[in-house]
């Protein structure tokens, strides 16, 4: 059979023989699309960076943006988007500070 191989370091088609895999039972997760959202990550990019910083900055103080979902830059959980926050960031970042947390359902 043909299968789509999701995972390392076969991913992509292959052609799968029946009577190697007879106990195969091929599954997927539904509704996974795109990256998941994870404290810290204010520009939705799947990673917690400097671009993340200069979006929380940008967001603040220029008019920028605002992250989506909002929690995701509450990274001190304190239920706002604030100065801190990006304080806790750039501590986490480069000065081995606290990971970012799970912020409050909050809207930006
Ligand atoms: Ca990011
Ligand atoms: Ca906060």
């Amino acid at each position: 059979m043909w299968v789509i191989e999701e995972t390392p370091p076969r991913a992509g088609l292959n052609k799968w023989l029946p009577n190697k895999y007879s106990n195969y039972a091929p599954y997927r997760y539904n509704h996974i699309l795109g990256v998941p959202d994870i404290p810290g990550d204010a520009n939705s990019d799947g990673i917690v960076s400097v671009g993340d910083v200069v979006w929380l900055i940008n967001y603040l103080f220029k008019g920028g943006p605002a992250p989506n979902p909002c929690w995701k830059a509450d990274v001190n959980a304190d239920c706002r988007v604030t100065i801190a926050d990006v304080v806790y960031l750039v501590s986490y970042l480069f000065k081995g500070g606290p990971p970012p947390k799970y912020g409050c359902a909050i809207s930006c």
